[in-house]
């Protein structure tokens, strides 16, 4: 299997987390890593289209030729081929309910982070767009809250005494923020704390660059 990523892009910043999180608990999935400068613009090559015709990353390559250019379904697929240990949690709710804070660290903190970046300092040279900035500034609030209740019972991790793939999602989000200055946490102290002891994890440490 081949893993096409970049570093600091939050999509596969996220699955990176994982497999690194997955060799910290003694699980090493054999893949090669393969980088698509997204600075050269590299993922809108005929090369990469024709892998991902989105032009996005991450792709995964399958051993058997096809690819999958979604993060939480390579991540799901990853999981499927290697169980344990898991990502998601002991028992089907655990997992849904793993899921379940993954997506809400997705969709309601990741992609609104990378859509703020995006719309005020890209990275990729994205035209700036203030009051795109504006509207996910107003709706990242719901989800930091909701995740800030989360951790309110004293648990170190998004699902409880372990870490799962929601960790790995929003500390993906939250590096993109920092990589150009951006902080979101300041009224969320749960969440801050939990961003310094996730940081703090070998496994953050060696795939996050600020
Ligand atoms: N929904 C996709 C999003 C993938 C995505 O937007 N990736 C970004 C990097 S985080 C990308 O490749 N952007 C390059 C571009 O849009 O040109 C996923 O979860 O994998």
């Amino acid at each position: 299997m081949k893993l096409y990523v970049f570093p600091v892009a939050p999509n596969p910043t996220k699955v990176r987390l994982y497999l690194a999180e997955k060799a910290a608990a003694g699980l090493r999935i054999p893949l090669e890593e393969v980088t698509v400068s997204l600075i050269e613009q590299a993922q809108r090559s005929p090369e990469h289209l024709a892998r991902n015709p989105f032009g996005t990353l991450p792709v995964l390559e399958t051993d058997a030729g096809r690819y999958l250019i979604e993060s939480l379904p390579i991540i799901d697929h990853l999981e499927e081929l290697f169980p344990v240990p898991s990502m998601f949690g002991p028992d089907p709710e655990a997992r849904a309910f793993a899921r379940q804070i993954e997506r809400i660290a997705d969709i309601g903190v990741l992609i609104p982070i990378a859509r703020i970046v995006h719309a005020t300092d890209s990275p990729i040279g994205q035209p700036a767009n203030p009051a795109l900035a504006a509207y996910y500034r107003e709706r990242l609030p719901r989800s930091l809250d909701y995740l800030e209740d989360l951790l309110g019972d004293g648990r170190p991790f998004l699902a409880g005494e372990r870490v799962t793939v929601g960790d790995c999602t929003l500390a993906a989000g939250l590096q993109f923020g920092r990589f150009r200055k951006l902080a979101f946490l300041g009224d969320h102290p749960g969440l801050a704390a939990w961003d310094a002891r996730y940081r703090a994890r070998p496994a953050a440490t060696s795939v996050l660059v600020v």
